[in-house]
């Protein structure tokens, strides 16, 4: 029975872990099942709209992203990334398709956020912004000016620390100690103009030994 199961996990690991030109990586979402609540189980909040969409990769299904600006801020998503089986210790950087509409696309705020004080939990302040209390919150700003797909690969060296208050402003994702480490993805979009509108779609967002 153990090895039967075995046979039928280790595929599956190795698909996970494994893609495109030797890079070893995780995949975050593929957005292959069409439902952005489930696996991971992305939050939504505010103005953006998600939606299921065509892919023209070898997989099917993509997400995109669409929403109305209300003074360049659209609304945004975000994820829990804590798996037992996650080390993010050894990935070098964060890579996604993105499919653009042009120079008025909008821009992606990436937030990661790791677990400073060992508690594998993000606390933050409803009262400013949401932002952090106890952990770090690394960004990197993605503006979306082209149109048609793009594989887009950004070195995890690229994203600043954006909570000096918070945290030990330093970059550690891997788990030790009672930290988690890497725990929480979000993605907030913004407007080219203080009223616009944004339209991309994404997909493949993973983690990447590149
Ligand atoms: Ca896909
Ligand atoms: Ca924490
Ligand atoms: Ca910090
Ligand atoms: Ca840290």
């Amino acid at each position: 029975m153990r090895s039967w199961l075995l046979s039928l996990c280790l595929p599956v690991l190795f698909a996970s872990l494994v893609f495109g030109a030797g890079s070893v990586g995780i995949m975050i979402d593929n957005f292959e099942d069409g439902n952005p609540g489930r696996d991971p189980e992305w939050w939504v909040f505010d103005n953006l709209k998600l939606k299921s969409s065509g892919s023209p990769a070898k997989d099917a299904l993509a997400l995109d992203c669409s929403g109305r600006a209300s003074d360049w801020y659209v609304g945004g998503m975000g994820a829990y990334l804590a798996k037992d089986e996650y080390d993010f210790s050894s990935f070098n950087s964060l890579e996604l398709s993105v499919f653009g509409f042009g120079p008025k696309s909008g821009t992606l705020k990436i937030e990661l956020y790791e677990d400073d004080n060992g508690n594998w939990q993000i606390e933050q302040d409803p009262k400013k912004n949401y932002s952090p209390v106890f952990d770090d919150r690394f960004s990197y700003e993605l503006k979306i000016n082209w149109k048609g797909w793009k594989e887009v690969r950004i070195p995890l060296s690229d994203f600043t620390d954006t909570n000096p208050r918070a945290g030990d402003n330093v970059w550690n994702p891997q788990k030790l100690g009672k930290s988690g480490g890497l725990i929480q993805m979000q993605l907030y979009v913004l407007a080219a103009s203080r009223n616009g509108s944004v339209h991309f779609i994404l997909d493949n967002l993973r983690f990447s030994s590149r």
